[in-house]
């Protein structure tokens, strides 16, 4: 029903609405949508000319104490006010500078970082500091103690991806700040990578959490899978090389409620359009390219953000080789049975 209602519907509307009523008939063809009908837009941040100033002069005005994570939103613009860059998915670009601490804390949601400029700062999860270099992939899964810390002379830039607007959905929010600003380093680094991250894991070990034992997801490792897949054989027609993070417990995804992707474009490829109902957030690693989704074009290089809506026709043109990071909510929408996917030609 699109039309205005007629008087006496109204009337009855009105009358219904105080005892918190409301026709369905009114609303059902928003409700159920033959196809989605994502209210999020195809949306860029150009890193280097507009976001990267930006958190820079931010650096000037707050404090990673003082702001508790100095962080620049990444806000659809589509989803205005929802602090969010897809439906279900927070989008942020998180800067710390030389000789800070941003405090521990932990909190239901959980989060990934995807490193984009600087090496050497650290983010420790549970008592173990991953040192942080461009491209690495780590996450802190839901309620692990995690705080970030920088020791070297530059500042140091992050992509944060946290499942918050899920987590709001089902009012489940929880959050507490620890006793002390960094945790006690209770484990060298790099010892959960040697524990779980090497094909291998300790003899007797039986997965306690749901989200992956191995927290640091170095890029050279990444970087050299799709190296050796794209000497190997032909890419997917749409999707390039492209691996999931996993873990290794399970073969699932790190965390249950994100999925992340990393895919090699060689130079020259255009991808078959595809659309798949996971909304998602892409970040340049390497490469320059376009990103045509319906009517937009996204021209990217290295550092530059976007989002691709859920169920949104795109396909990738790579300049040169290109490596693309991507997360979405792909795994909730799997075992919902939900997710769905649409090769268009190829
Ligand atoms: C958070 O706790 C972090 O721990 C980063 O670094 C970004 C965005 C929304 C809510 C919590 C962090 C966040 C966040």
């Amino acid at each position: 029903m699109n039309d205005a209602p007629t008087a006496d519907r109204q009337a009855f509307y009105d009358q219904i609405g105080p005892h918190h009523l409301a026709p369905l008939w009114e609303h059902l063809h928003r409700l159920v949508t033959r196809t989605p009908t994502s209210p999020a837009l195809p949306v860029k941040w150009d890193y280097d000319n507009v976001v990267r100033p930006l958190l820079m002069q931010s650096g000037g005005l707050i404090t990673a104490r003082e702001a508790e994570r100095r962080v620049l939103i990444l806000e659809n613009p589509g989803l205005k006010g929802n602090t969010s860059a897809t439906h279900s998915l927070f989008a942020g670009l998180q800067l710390i500078m030389p000789g800070e601490v941003a405090p521990a804390h932990r909190h239901a949601a959980s989060a990934l970082r995807f490193v984009v400029e600087g090496s050497g700062a650290y983010t420790a999860v549970e008592g173990e500091r991953a040192i942080m270099e461009p491209g690495d992939f780590i996450i802190t899964p839901s309620w692990t103690w995690h705080d970030h810390g920088n020791e070297t002379d530059h500042p140091v830039i992050w992509l944060d991806g946290l499942d918050v607007p899920m987590v709001r959905m089902f009012d489940a929010s929880f959050a507490e700040p620890a006793n002390a600003e960094s945790q006690t380093v209770t484990r060298p680094s790099g010892d959960s990578l040697a524990r779980y991250g090497a094909n291998m894991v300790p003899v007797d070990w039986k997965p306690e959490r749901i989200s992956s034992p191995v927290f640091s997801y170095p890029y050279a490792r990444s970087r050299q899978a799709l190296a050796t897949l794209a000497r190997n054989g032909d890419p997917d027609p749409c999707h390039g090389y492209k691996l999931r993070y996993i873990n290794p417990g399970s073969g699932g995804s790190p965390m249950p409620t994100i999925g992340a992707f990393m895919a090699l474009l060689p130079a020259g490829f255009a991808s078959a359009p595809y659309r798949s109902t996971d909304g998602t957030v892409y970040s340049v690693v390497e490469g320059q390219g376009e990103t045509v989704i319906g009517d937009t074009v996204i021209s990217w290089k290295p550092r530059d953000l976007f989002v691709v809506p859920s169920w949104a026709a795109h396909r990738h043109k790579a300049s040169s080789e290109a490596v693309l990071f991507s997360f979405s909510d792909r795994p909730v929408q799997e075992v919902l049975s939900l997710w769905r996917e649409d090769r268009l030609h190829g």
